[in-house]
């Protein structure tokens, strides 16, 4: 057999197996793995390097509304070329609805948006904050049935967040339909009651962003979300979980054999609540909700994959420049209440895992697959065709330099935010060449696929149930005092 191109001399990498083998692609699939494959188009020679399945980042946010309106800084042409040069072959943002906005049409909108920009694959989660009859009867189920199979609600945030009885029902459309839904669990309460004591006492400053969103708030709606899924029998998967004690709780879940997914990020592992205390608005760059924690926590996010309590790590990159067009459109000194909020990292994403994580001896390389590309395939529907290589697989390669050192700086990457919060960090091992469906997307730092190349993926409902791979105790920290952390 002739191929359209072979990869040749590297280590491949899946979620369960590291061998030494080429691979063969043929009209943007893998047609073979094995030695010896001859090739008399293109050969790219891989010897040293890692052959991992490319990135599928099922967390980010590219041209949509936030909550308070503000559009994110990246398009699917910008957001997609960015993923992309992160690794990643595949993107899911989200499609978000607005109060008073029909689903069908919010999908149409998305569609629009990303059809004549995205380089690379992409998929749509939904995102309902108005579960109307007619989405609850009509628009969901149908959309659901059309490969639409994931959605993410909302526990927090004014004008996104679902009342519990809300949720109750949109878990049932997801049971009856085969969706799986994503929450956002924070207590909204909570935190509106110490922003406005914080707020009423003078206390306006990026820093107290952090200290309105307490530990508890987290803990206490992951229960509630992880307690409604239950009644309805339905799987869930709680995003970017930030303390010990919100991963304590899935863990539980997980125990008593829940169908309870759970996913960190970036800023969990990487970032800490003192980088937000900074002279002026500077804090403001570092603003997420869940925001930062401290070390105690990001020790536990990294027990959380030893353990299994998470099966994926996404970017929940939220661009937002540090201008009045995104994290101060409410003016130069807006109270933290007023900032956008969320923080890049879709190009970091996998860096920043595989250095500190694989480098570092604290996750192995197949769990790092897992983890950034296959588990993310598996629960969202879109695997064997994403998230692996084999044979009949689409030919979503990423051709890693296990040592190549890469100082982090903003103008290494090929975002629109303007910064990075992790600049100045240094990781080793770094995604050189990326191949989207057979092309080659990425290579030597320029990128070779055109803007609207990426295709839509469409997806069948249901999902795999990626069960926790072990036993081991939950380690929980002795010294932490959740009550004590709140302010
Ligand atoms: N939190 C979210 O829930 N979404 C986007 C950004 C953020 O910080
Ligand atoms: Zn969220
Ligand atoms: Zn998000």
């Amino acid at each position: 057999m002739d191929f359209d191109l072979v990869i040749s001399g590297g280590t491949i990498v899946t979620a369960s197996d590291t061998y030494a083998a080429d691979i063969g692609i043929l009209d943007g699939q893998i047609a073979a793995i094995g030695t010896n494959l001859a090739c008399s188009n293109r050969h790219i020679d891989a010897a040293g390097k890692l052959v991992l399945p490319g990135g599928v980042e099922a967390h980010c946010h590219i041209e949509q509304e936030s909550g308070m309106g503000i559009m994110a800084a990246d398009d699917y042409a910008s957001g997609s070329i960015s993923a992309a040069f992160g690794g990643n072959t595949t993107i899911v943002p989200f499609a978000a609805q607005h109060r008073g906005q029909s689903l069908r049409e919010v999908v149409q909108t998305y569609h629009e948006r990303a059809k004549s920009k995205a380089v690379i694959d992409y998929a749509f989660h939904l995102i309902i904050s108005d579960p109307t009859e007619q989405v609850l009867g009509q628009e969901l189920p149908a959309l659901i049935r059309d490969g639409y199979t994931s959605f993410k609600v909302f526990l927090t945030y004014p004008l996104l967040k679902l009342e519990d009885h809300e949720i109750l029902s949109v878990l049932s459309v997801a049971r009856e339909n085969g969706a799986i839904a994503m929450v956002h669990a924070e207590n909204d309460d909570i935190i509106r009651w110490l922003s406005d004591r914080l707020i009423g006492g003078g206390h306006v400053a990026p820093k107290y962003h952090a200290m309105s969103h307490a530990r508890i708030a987290e803990s206490e709606a992951s229960n509630r979300a992880i307690q409604l899924a239950r009644l309805v029998d339905t799987p869930i998967l709680i995003v970017h979980v930030s303390t010990e004690e919100a991963a304590a709780t899935i863990r539980r879940a997980q125990d008593d054999g829940l169908k309870v997914f759970g996913e960190t990020c970036p800023q969990y592992l990487f970032l800490k609540a003192e980088d937000i205390d900074q002279d002026g608005m500077e804090g403001a760059k570092f603003c997420c909700s869940p925001p930062p924690r401290d070390e105690a926590d990001q020790e536990a996010m990294w027990r959380g994959f030893s353990n299994g309590t998470f099966q994926v790590f996404h970017s929940d990159h939220a661009p937002y420049r540090f201008d009045e067009t995104g994290k101060l459109h409410a003016g130069p000194n807006a109270p933290f209440k007023k900032l956008a909020n969320g923080v890049p990292g879709i190009e970091l994403r996998m860096p920043l895992l595989f250095s500190e994580g694989v480098g570092k001896g604290r996750i192995s390389l197949n769990e790092f697959v897992a983890l950034t590309s296959t588990n993310a395939a598996k629960i969202y529907g879109l695997h064997p065709r994403k998230g692996t290589i084999a044979v009949g697989s689409d030919a979503d390669i990423a051709i890693w330099d296990p040592d190549r050192k890469v100082q982090v700086t903003y103008d290494i990457l090929h975002d629109n935010v303007g910064y990075t919060p992790y600049e100045g960090m240094e990781v080793t091992g770094w995604p050189e060449t990326v191949i989207s469906r057979g092309r080659i997307a990425i290579e030597k730092g320029e990128l070779h696929v055109q803007r609207g190349s990426g295709n839509f993926l469409e997806r069948s409902p249901g999902y795999e149930f990626i069960r926790p791979r072990n036993n081991l105790p939950l380690e929980t920290n002795p010294e932490t005092n959740f009550g004590a952390k709140i302010l």
